[in-house]
């Protein structure tokens, strides 16, 4: 419900170095607006948390009871699932809208059926559970990642409809003093069709231009900050529906200290995170990006960076530590508008929650140790002062269908400079790029369409080491980066330029990389990469 007070995921942890838990992805048609998907557990929690410590083994099994989307008559579901059953889930059988797959992201696990293969595995309706069985690597940096589902064509409908879930490497006070013994707190920001559509915005809101569709059906960025957002958002399940945005809440006890993990699980929607006190933006210390802690590198122990907003393209997660407001204050999560380019979806200014301060606030059901172990630094090379063996560019272009027809689908390309701009093709079995394990590489992305693009890769994180043509010196590593957009005044493509570490012997095997808005990703801006073994 609008306004309630945001719920914690429920807590899954390990046992003994195993974490076993059963999974069923739900979806529900309800009369008004679009399907919703959701994972629950056997003690029916929704979306649980999957907390895990390096080394641990997790087993999780994934029973798929989707509805078929277009609502066809339950006789139908029985044939299909009669028809599926028995199938090998690892030879990509069927891959439809009610198939359905895991991806762990962030996590540097074998891309193999079983563990983070979303190539060949699809999981459908009747089949028996499928069994998920991997380790996390000993050297994972502790930190928030995430589960999600990676059908190609379909990815976006299961994931704006809900379908994610976080996963913690436990440990970061292991590596940050700054976190010793801190309340933690989880975050998944998902969006979601607007409730109402058809409303029109707010009588508080300046009176704006007629509003636009853009390539993608969705409220075209009208620059503003104002006006129809292309979707809701959601914060762990409780709605925030445009146009009144009723804030969630939460409620901290006077003035404590919390680490905030916050996931932006949304499909296409860009976040830029502020918290506001008595409307002044208040410091938030941000410790990791991405799953790694600030001070992955070894060289600043302990770091904090205190930043007055956090912008979190899709995919990306931040974890920072906030202190609450005192009594009276009035204190509201919000996100700022961000300009996604003259293509891109609107993205307003919308409030998230209020936060108050009450006395009688619930703690946060999970704390960090007060007394943690400190944890051995990697005993590899920092990835920025590793010599890359080659610089590949590859770019982000569109282009609409039929150049004769503006209103035509745009095509999607994320492709290899000096290769032909494709769409992705799921029975290609030509990589796009072949590297090799043990070695490192720069890889220059650049952005040659007018609205923004989030990189991400599969089984490996990378440095940022330029952005915009200017070197940085970033002391973490990432696995999603965005790309700012094009426009013809621009003297040069917008440019992130990225150390890519193939040293792991987990990142060996064939996977994919691609763009983290999903309905880019689902249009084909993704590419096959092969990294052979040593
Ligand atoms: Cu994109």
């Amino acid at each position: 419900m609008p306004g309630s007070d945001v719920p914690e995921p429920e807590d899954l942890r390990s046992d003994e170095g195993v974490l076993k838990v059963d999974l069923t992805i739900h979806s529900s048609v309800p009369s008004k607006g679009p399907a919703r998907y959701c994972y629950t557990d056997v003690r029916g929690g929704q979306s649980p948390n999957l907390r895990v410590h390096p080394g641990d083994l997790v087993i999780l099994n994934l029973k798929n009871e989707l509805m078929d989307p277009a609502d066809e008559p339950a006789a139908d579901h029985q044939v299909h699932a009669h028809a599926q059953s028995g199938s090998d889930a690892c030879s990509g059988p069927r891959m439809t809208a009610m198939s359905t797959n895991l991806h762990f992201h962030g996590l540097t696990i074998p891309a193999v059926c079983h563990q983070d293969d979303v190539l060949r595995t699809s999981i459908n309706p009747g089949d028996p559970p499928f069994e998920y069985r991997f380790r996390i690597p000993e050297n994972q940096p502790p930190g928030l990642y995430w589960y999600h589902p990676h059908i190609h064509g379909f990815t976006k409908t299961q994931v704006l409809g809900g379908a994610s879930g976080a996963i913690i490497v436990e440990g970061i006070e292991r590596v940050n003093q700054a976190t010793v013994g801190l309340p933690e707190r989880v975050f998944i920001i998902r969006d979601q069709d607007l409730m109402n559509p058809h409303s029109p915005p707010s009588k508080s809101e300046p009176v704006l231009p007629k509003m636009l569709i853009d390539r993608d059906g969705d409220a075209a960025n009208n620059g503003t900050g104002f006006g129809k957002p292309a979707k809701d958002l959601s914060i762990n399940f409780v709605p925030v529906p445009y146009p009144d945005y009723p804030p969630a809440r939460i409620q901290m006890k006077p003035g404590e200290r919390q680490l905030w993990r916050v996931l932006n699980a949304s499909a296409i929607t860009y976040l830029n995170l502020a918290v506001l006190f008595n409307r002044k933006p208040q410091p938030l210390g941000l410790v990791a990006l991405d799953g790694v802690p600030l001070n992955e590198n070894g060289a600043s122990r302990d770091r904090v960076s205190w930043q007055d907003h956090l912008g979190v393209p899709p995919g990306a997660r931040v974890e920072f530590i906030v202190e609450g407001p005192f009594a009276g204050v009035s204190g509201l999560l919000v996100t700022r508008t961000v300009d996604t380019g003259p293509g891109g979806e609107n993205d307003p200014n919308r409030a998230l929650a209020t936060i108050t301060a009450s006395k009688n606030a619930d703690e946060p059901r999970s704390r960090l140790s007060a007394s943690p172990h400190p944890m051995l630094p990697s005993s590899l090379p920092w990835l920025g002062r590793v010599r890359p063996v080659r610089v590949r560019k590859l770019y982000f272009s569109e282009k609409v269908s039929d150049p004769a027809d503006p209103n035509s689908p745009t095509e999607f390309y994320l492709t290899v400079d000096g290769q032909a701009p494709a769409v992705f093709d799921m029975h290609s079995t030509l990589p796009n790029i072949i590297a090799k394990e043990g070695t490192v590489e720069d890889w220059i992305i650049e952005n040659r369409s007018n609205e923004l693009h989030a990189f991400h890769i599969h089984q490996l994180h990378f440095m940022l080491i330029g952005y915009m043509g200017t070197a940085v010196d970033e002391p973490f590593l990432r696995d999603t980066v965005n790309v700012p957009y094009y426009t013809d005044r621009a003297l040069q493509y917008p440019s992130a330029r990225l150390r890519m570490d193939f040293r792991d012997p987990n990142s060996v095997g064939t996977y994919l990389y691609h763009c983290h808005l999903l309905e880019h990703e689902d249009g084909g801006m993704m590419g096959l990469i092969r990294v052979d073994p040593q």
